[in-house]
Order: structure tokens, then sequence, then C-alpha cells
């Protein structure tokens, strides 16, 4: 161990022991397809954030922060279980009736707050299946196993996304609002008889209008994936998601300010359908995908707002990021495509949403955490698969018993104070890829290319594809040719990693 190391590790552990006894609270402000150009603070100009810019002003910025996966439900399995999801089958994009997807006796993130002391909550997008067994649940019921069973005492959540049925909010797992005379049902294979569809009663979309996929049940308005019947009273209206999370994350704060929490804040915005609340429509030149971003920006200022209010906030370490990159049509007509002109919400990365290469998985990152932050911008390169053994450096507790193998603790980098981070990242979006600080390796896939729907270059190739990311970040020039041995020790990296 060379002597600057030796440093950091003693400061990390003298840290982590002081401040496990003051236990300050933890936001996790999780945006969904937010991407690394979305935010002014990483460059958009044609929409302002300024209650996140506020935050990563005074807090650690980073430029090589990546989600675990190119989409939702694989990025969320590796934040809340510290485990890739690649290694675990069925952590693809889930149905909204597929099965709670974490298993009730892994170990978690919320478990491992609660074991050092916090109260736990998850409030917004949920996206991991709930239930023992897909198709088989009874909304009108309590649903278990879902957050409870896998560590959330508190949880007010929407059952998948905000275009899949059932669209109600489940708190502790309960449909809200619902009329048991007017029962809710769901299914994914076939409609119920009489209930009208996207794609046979289009005069009934009045709000937005799909532009692939998204033509079953009708709510609101808005067709979705799925079928649906039932539950009237409970059904959301998209307008006022925003809102509807936002107050149940500020209760929490405001029920909890007295004792340490955990709050999982996972926001419907920007995902689709994208159709935010009458204050934030028409209040950028980008559609309603603009919009979206402001109105993201208010509930980070609301939550902001709370934590000032409940004397916490500097007491509270909050980490912005966002499940996958960007998408701009993925799947309503909602102008995004002919309002986006040059903004560019992948930064300067290639691909989006969905891809292996960059803008697939790098994504914003911000903590902050007054007085205990070296405020600025930062290159390490971090994960959020490394939540669980980095919370748990902070909280104090000891992960060796919990048998993870992928977390890591990376606290000195989290809080600006290594410019290193990691040694490298999987990544897995179809094929698996290894991101150093200098190099990209993506596998061999025969997948396709590009994907017109989404109009996203996928990242796959049947050949190796290595990238000297340092100097060509946009990934355009592939040197696996030029450089057998540097392919040779990638692919022999992976082969150890998936042998684990
Ligand atoms: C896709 C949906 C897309 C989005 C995505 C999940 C279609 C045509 N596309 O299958 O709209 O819902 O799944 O997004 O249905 S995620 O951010 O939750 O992973
Ligand atoms: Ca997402």
């Amino acid at each position: 161990m060379d002597k600057k190391i030796r440093i950091l590790a003693f400061g990390a552990t003298a840290f982590s022991a002081l401040y496990a006894q003051q236990k300050p609270n933890i936001v996790l402000i999780y945006a969904d397809d937010i991407g690394y150009g979305d935010l002014s603070c990483y460059g958009a100009t044609r929409v302002q954030t300024p209650y996140v810019d506020a935050l990563a002003n005074n807090g650690v910025r980073f430029r090589n922060a990546h989600s675990a996966a190119a989409t939702s439900t694989p990025s969320r399995y590796g934040l809340f279980t510290g485990e890739y999801p690649w290694r675990r089958k069925g952590t693809g994009i889930a149905a909204g009736d597929a099965a709670l997807i974490i298993k009730p006796d892994r170990y978690t993130l919320p478990k491992m707050m609660k074991e050092a002391g916090y109260a736990t909550g998850a409030v917004g997008k949920w996206h991991l299946g709930m239930g023992a067994e897909t198709g088989k649940q009874n909304w009108n019921e309590r649903v278990s196993p879902g957050p409870a069973e896998i560590g959330f005492d508190y949880s007010y959540i929407m059952a998948a996304t905000g275009d899949r049925v059932p669209c109600v909010y489940m708190e502790n797992q309960r449909a809200v609002g619902l009329d048991p005379k007017d029962p809710i049902e769901v299914s994914y294979t076939k409609n119920f008889p009489g209930e009208p569809t996207g794609k046979d009663n289009p005069e009934l979309l009045t709000k937005l209008k799909p532009s692939h996929g998204h033509d079953m049940a009708v709510v609101n308005g808005i067709s979705r994936i799925g079928f649906m019947k039932g539950g009237k009273s409970a059904l959301w209206e998209d307008e006022n998601i925003a809102d509807s999370i936002t107050v149940h994350a500020i209760r929490f704060i405001e029920r909890n300010k007295d004792n340490p929490f955990f709050l999982y804040f996972g926001t419907n915005d920007i995902h689709v359908p994208r159709y935010p609340h009458g204050r934030f429509r028409g209040k950028t030149d980008m559609g309603y995908r603009g919009d979206a971003i402001l109105q993201f920006d208010w509930s980070v200022g609301e939550v902001v707002r709370a934590l000032k209010e409940a004397g916490v906030y500097d007491n509270t370490l909050i980490i912005i990021t966002s499940d996958n990159g960007p998408v701009v049509d993925d799947g309503y007509q909602d102008e995004a495509v002919e309002k986006l002109k040059n903004h560019k919400p992948w930064g300067p990365f290639r691909g989006g949403k969905y891809s292996t290469f960059e803008a697939g998985t790098r994504v914003p990152f911000i903590v902050h955490w007054t007085g205990n932050v070296c405020p600025g911008v930062s290159n390490a390169l971090v994960s959020q698969i490394d939540m669980l053994g980095t919370l748990a450096e902070l909280a104090g507790i000891d992960l060796a018993e919990a048998g993870q193998f992928d977390t890591q603790k990376h606290l000195p980098a989290w809080l600006g104070n290594d410019p290193k981070g990691r040694d490298y990242i999987i990544g897995s979006a179809g094929s698996l890829t290894l991101l150093t600080r200098d190099w990209k390796y993506i596998e061999p896939n025969k997948g396709n290319a590009y994907s017109a729907h989404t109009n996203t270059e996928l990242g796959n190739n049947p050949e190796d594809q290595l990238y000297n990311i340092t100097i060509d970040r946009g990934e355009y020039d592939n040197v696996a040719v030029e450089n057998p041995l540097m392919v040779k020790f990638m692919k022999q990296i992976l082969e150890e990693e998936k042998a684990k």
C-alpha cells in the first residue's frame, strides 16, 4: 500500500467510526431516464435545474458514475442488492404483474440501513415486482412480498412504471383509495371483455397517444402496457404523480426527523408517459420531456426544503442519480423528438437507454453532505453497485457476513476525497462491458446494432470492441484489432468475474 492510499484508508475508517455515532440521514433521489446531459449542472442550457445545481455546486458532481444497467429493473436490483444484475436471471425489465424480483431472504441495502438503526422508506417508482408469483397478485389485498419484506418500514410506490398497469399507488403494499366494490383486475396476456384499449379506441387518448407499443389499457386519457379493469377510484392521474410522491417523501422525512432515516425516493420523472403537472407543461421549449426535467428539479427542491424545515439538512447525505441513460422517443407522441434540436441528453457520450455504449449507464451522480464532502467535480470511477458497500462503510456495518461480493466500499471517492474510485465496472445491456478508467471493452454480441423505435445505437457488434475511453469517450474508434493483448486481458477479467 503506498502512503497516499494508506492515509485515505485510515481517513475512511476514522471517518466512518465518527459518523456511525452521528448517523447522518440518507436521502437517495433516484431519477428515471435522466441522461448525463439533461441537467444544467451537467451542461444543459435549454432547461435549468437550479435545485439540483445548488446541491451539485456544494457537493461532489461525478463525471464517471454508472448505473448497474441501462434499464430500470436491473439497475434497481443492483442498487438494492449490491449484486451485478447480470449474475441473476429474471432481472430484465419487469412487467407490471411480475413477482418480487429480490428474494426476501437476500441481504439488501434497506435491511443494512435497518440493522444500522435507520427508519427506512421507499417512495415512488418501484419496478422490482411484487407478490410471490407473477400474474397471481390480488391487487385488492395486501400484496406480499414487497418492499417491507426486503427491508422498507414504509412504502408508497407505483408498482411498476408509469406506462404499466396497475396504475395505482400502493401504500404499505395496499392500493390507495380503492373501493372494494370496484376491484382491480390486471392481465398481461389478454384484455377484459368490454374494456377499451388504445389500439381500438384512439378517441379516448385525450392526453397522449403512443408512438410504439403502449396501446393497451386506457387510463387517464393515456394508453399503457398491460390490461386492467376496475379500481376507478384508485387510479392515478399522471399530471399529479410528482406531487403525490413528493408529498409522501416529505411526510416520511417529517415523521422521522428525530431519528436517523434512509429514504429511497424514485421519481417517475422523466420516464414515459411524460405528462407533467400544468405548472410545468409548456414551461420549456423542449416539450413534455423538458418540462418533466423541470418537474424533477422541483421535486428535488421540495425535498431539500423539507429537510431544512425539519432541521436535518446539514446532517443528511443526499445522493441524486438516475437509473439509466436517456431516451427521447420511448413510445409516446410527446414531441420530444421534434423539439430536441441542439439539446444532448446523452452529453458527450454515444448510445442511451438500452445501450452498452457509455450513455446507457453513465449518469448524473451528485453527493451532497454539508461540511463533509470536498466540493467539486470528480473523475473517480464510481458505480451504484457500491451503494450498499459504501453506505455500510458510512454506517459502520460490516458486510463480511452478508456474503456480498460485487459491492465495494468507496466512501472516500463518494465524498470527493479519492480521485480514483473503482478499478473497473462491469456493465450489462445485452453484452457485458468492462470499463476501467482508461479502457472500455464490449463483448461480441449478435444483437441489433440499432433500435429504430427509440433511435438508439445499442452498441452490439459481433466483433470485440475496445475503446480508449480517455481520448475517445464517444466510442467511435474501435481499437480492438490493434490491441490484442489488452483485449485478451479484459476478456480474462470478465471470465474471472463470471466464474465468481
Ligand atoms: C420498454 C417500453 C418503454 C419503457 C421500458 C422500461 C415499449 C414499446 N417500450 O419495453 O416504454 O417502459 O420498457 O423503461 O413497451 S425502464 O426505464 O423502466 O427500464
Ligand atoms: Ca429508467
